[in-house]
């Protein structure tokens, strides 16, 4: 495939000010008129070809300000369409395309999901639609007539506002039209047709706009929509007070559908969602469901500024809009949740998702230099570590300078499409700081690594702090690295002094760097990357003892939490190590599984940390007592990855902080419980509750599989809420035996009906760590709601598989690569984008040992020779076999 590059962007030679479409809906035979407005780009080549994008498309008609074009004047197929010699002034193009939206199962352009019609564009699904000049620069006036049966589509919304609608007279079918005043560029227009309920509310904007918000679902399931609803207008209100960034039309409506690519899908006006990200009630929403609702609402809907009123050139800056977009998800979350925890939540994901990613075949900069396939690239780079940089620039910064920055970005480029340089000239600007230094942030792949050793002068009072940093594999000028920081002594937090370290924030910008405390009157330690204040990875000789006084005495609750994970991060290495190097086989009795001193303290400060404040934070509690995940582990290791040992060594500290902690365990579920009768509420405080006390019914699943097997049974009969019956299934899920597939069995019929529940269904069960997962997969996908067209169940079965299940996907005899080697072949046929998410599970496969790393590169090259492959699996394949 053509590689695409940053270097060579040139501005469009034509420009399409205002385009007008009808659209005839049809399941099989859409018909689309396009009148577009073109003109030749002043900034572009003059009498160039004008060059439209194309995608499956079938021509049906052309003209020229309303004459027919001769067959020499263009050449058309379904990938495009060129006029040899478009005249050098303002011109009109009608141009009529055929589209089958019923046998679109690559769920980009106009497709149906489960009989609505619905669009996606972004990144380039428009050209499915039109023949259009399918680029982020090239922003238009849309007005959109859609017309459909009446029976089969009553509904009909497009972006803007609502304009005339009506029947068309003698046919049974009616129109509307839509009218949308901001311009933008195609990859933001939307329309759906369908049979959909409408919950809805007003809204009074800032300036004091009425507004009507609308949150379209599938009939029946208007009551799950009130929890999304709620959260559009939180959000409304929020972007206001936080961001001074009022709504600008006067309808706002969201579509949940059920054949979704992705979460969600910002088009000007009229989101459209993965229902997964819009239905909730009780019975069938977690806790996470609900706070993900609330934070990917928030996220489309903060879009409108951050990527539809300012847009992105080029998609190598898909980082502005996405990066500074999770930024302001995450702000509003912590805004309406608790922020420390809200914290440590983005970071474990961060490590979880992108950490991986930056340190293996996939790795790119969060700008991006080059693609062949722009739909893989919406990665955990460009969206988690692009909202940790705007997240560093308001450290650096501080929040004063950083909104005033902010604004001065909106109202600079509002209704153009900007590249990351005006983004950081915006805060340069309004600082009066130089940030070129920083900017190197946006152009390094990997994580950066900052070493720190620290020597306390008693004599003195001083302690001094070395800090160094380094680029895997790179050997360029430094970062600019906000290092949040403090001194912790052995009773609580010290008051030192530096002055080099303001607001309680050091900026490293040097390779290496020593700083000097005063008034140190005792040996501290350092409480570094407060609030993970940069993403790197610190290192630091810290001992078991110091790190439980962070988690003691810190003031930072971030880093109370990673002196926890630090301190079980070291055991669980110990261990794995250890176990890899005995010969294997060593399924070690319980005997061998005696804790040392190490882990003894470990969850004797646990416990104590428990008795002092369980009660007071159960949120921050129950993060506290998990553990590193065993992906955060093979990270650590980086080389000769064992998953079984970690696996096993990681269980093994589970069950002995289970065994620790075993009698506090149930006076705290019982301290944790709701009163009885007690109304459901997902708020913080609520889930947080519940949080705490399905940790604590885990540990005593691993600690007492006999009575955790019975506490689960009794809260799996007694829940009303699904976070409480989906986490007490999870621990009989771990615990092997006739409970477990009998809970597993009730589970599946009482939700027969429900595809969003036995998602979970199929999630949990594809995350057995046990031979038999790879058998069970074989029947779930033989399960009658199983789909490969449906994105939704395939991540489910086959993407937890692969992502939570390391020890059977990268089983040792190489069934488990092939498992999903086989679905990414198979679903290819059906829709390569999300073969290609798929296949992105390889992504780690170098850091396994050799006997599994060469599996699994035998089976990627295999899957390499295969004919026909899409551009988007090739092109993630070729990338992870570099
Ligand atoms: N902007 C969309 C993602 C589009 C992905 C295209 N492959 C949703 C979001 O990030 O808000
Ligand atoms: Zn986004």
């Amino acid at each position: 495939p053509q590689t695409i590059r940053l270097e060579d962007y040139r501005p469009s030679d034509h420009l399409i000010d205002r385009v007008d479409l009808d659209i005839r809906l049809a399941p099989h035979d859409t018909r689309v008129s396009a009148t577009l407005a073109v003109r030749p780009n002043p900034a572009g080549v003059p009498g160039a070809p004008l060059v439209l994008d194309g995608d499956e498309l079938t021509l049906l008609g052309l003209a020229l300000d309303g004459q027919a074009l001769p067959a020499d004047a263009f050449a058309a197929s379904p990938g495009g369409l060129t006029l040899h010699a478009p005249p050098q002034r303002p011109f009109t193009l009608t141009v009529e395309t055929q589209i089958d939206p019923t046998a679109n199962t690559k769920l980009m352009g106009l497709y149906r999901s489960g009989g609505v019609y619905c669009t996606q564009c972004e990144a380039d699904g428009f050209r499915r639609i039109t023949y259009f000049l399918d680029r982020p620069d090239v922003l238009s006036v849309y007005t959109t007539r859609i017309e459909a049966d009446r029976e089969e589509a009553p509904v009909l919304l497009g972006n803007g506002d609502p304009g005339e609608a009506g029947a068309v007279p003698g046919t049974g079918r009616h129109f509307a039209v839509w009218h949308d005043p901001h311009p933008k560029p195609a990859y933001l227009f939307a329309l759906v047709g369908g049979r959909l309920d409408r919950v809805s509310a007003p809204f009074t904007t800032m300036e004091g706009r009425a507004v009507t918000v609308a949150v379209y679902v599938e009939p029946g399931k208007g009551p799950r929509a009130d929890y999304a609803l709620d959260a559009v207008l939180r959000s409304m209100r929020w972007d206001e007070a936080a961001f001074g960034r009022p709504y600008d039309l006067a309808v706002f409506n969201v579509v949940a559908v059920s054949d979704f690519n992705m979460g969600a899908m910002e088009n000007k006006g009229l989101n459209i969602f993965n229902d997964k990200y819009v239905l909730a009630d009780p019975e069938t929403a977690t806790d996470t469901d609900y706070a993900n609702i609330e934070a990917v609402i928030a996220h489309e809907y903060f879009h409108n500024w951050s990527g539809n009123r300012v847009t992105c050139r080029d998609w190598f800056q898909l980082c502005l809009k996405e990066g500074l977009t999770v930024f302001r998800d995450q702000e509003f979350s912590s805004d309406m949740r608790s922020r420390a925890v809200h914290r440590i939540g983005e970071v474990r994901t961060l490590r979880a998702r992108q950490f991986p990613e930056d340190a293996g075949p996939l790795a790119h900069p969060v700008r991006p230099r080059a693609y062949a396939e722009i739909n893989n690239f919406y990665t955990a780079t460009v969206y988690e570590k692009g909202a940790e940089i705007v997240r560093m620039i308001r450290t650096l910064l501080g929040p004063a300078a950083f909104r005033a920055g902010m604004d001065r970005y909106f109202s600079e480029n509002d209704g153009r499409a900007a590249t990351v340089e005006d983004f950081l000239s915006a805060f340069a600007a309004e600082s009066g700081r130089d940030l070129s230094a920083f900017a190197r942030w946006y152009e390094r792949p990997g994580t950066p690594r900052v070493s720190a050793a620290g020597s306390h002068d008693a004599q003195t009072g001083r302690y001094t702090l070395s800090l160094r940093q380094s680029l895997p594999g790179g050997d360029g000028a430094p970062l600019v690295i906000p290092v949040a920081l403090g001194l912790v002594g052995a009773a609580g937090p010290l008051e030192a002094t530096c002055e080099r370290v303001r607001d309680g924030v050091f900026v490293l910008e040097a390779a290496s760097d020593t700083i000097t405390f005063a008034g140190v009157a005792e040996p501290p330690v350092p409480s570094l990357f407060r609030g993970f204040s940069a993403p790197v990875r610190l290192e630091m000789d810290l001992g078991d003892a110091e790190r439980l006084t962070l988690l003691r005495h810190d003031t930072d609750p971030f880093n109370r939490w990673q002196a926890a994970q630090s301190v079980a991060m070291r055991l669980i290495l110990d261990r794995a190590t250890a176990r890899a190097q005995e010969a294997e086989g060593a399924e070690g009795a319980e005997g061998a599984e005696e804790a040392g001193p190490a882990a003894a303290a470990y969850a004797a400060a646990l416990g104590a940390f428990l008795d002092a404040e369980a009660l007071a934070d159960p949120a921050f509690a129950a993060l506290v007592l998990g553990l590193p995940g065993e992906g955060d582990v093979a990270n650590e290791m980086g080389r000769d990855v064992d998953p079984d040992a970690i696996h096993r060594a990681r269980q093994a500290l589970r069950r002995h902080l289970g065994r620790s902690l075993r009698g506090r365990l149930d006076p705290l579920r019982a301290a944790l419980a709701p009163a009885a009768g007690a109304p459901f509420s997902p708020d913080a405080a609520s889930a947080g509750r519940r949080a705490l006390a399905n940790a604590a019914l885990d540990l005593l699943g691993i600690a007492d599989p006999e009575a955790g097997t019975q506490a689960a049974e009794a809260q799996l009969a007694a829940a009303t809420n699904m976070t409480d019956r989906l986490a007490a299934l999870s621990v009989l899920a771990q615990i092997p035996g006739p409970a477990r597939e009998r809970a597993l069995e009730a589970f599946g019929e009482r939700y027969a009906d429900e595809p969003l529940v036995l998602d979970k269904w199929f999630a949990l069960q594809a995350t057995i760590p046990e031979a038999g997962t790879l058998e069970r997969i074989a029947r779930l996908r033989r399960h009658p709601a199983f789909a490969m067209t449906n994105p939704n169940r395939v991540r489910a079965l086959i993407g937890s598989f692969g992502l939570g299940n390391p020890t059977q996907f990268a089983r040792a005899d190489g069934a488990g690569f092939a498992l999903l080697a086989e679905t990414v072949e198979a679903l290819d046929r059906v829709n390569p984008q999300i073969a290609a998410k798929l296949l992105t599970t390889f992504g780690s496969w170098r850091m396994l040992e050799p006997a599994r790393s060469s599996r699994a590169g035998e089976i990627l090259s295999r899957m390499q020779a295969r004919p026909g492959l899409s551009r988007d699996v090739t092109d993630i394949l070729a990338r992870t076999l570099a």
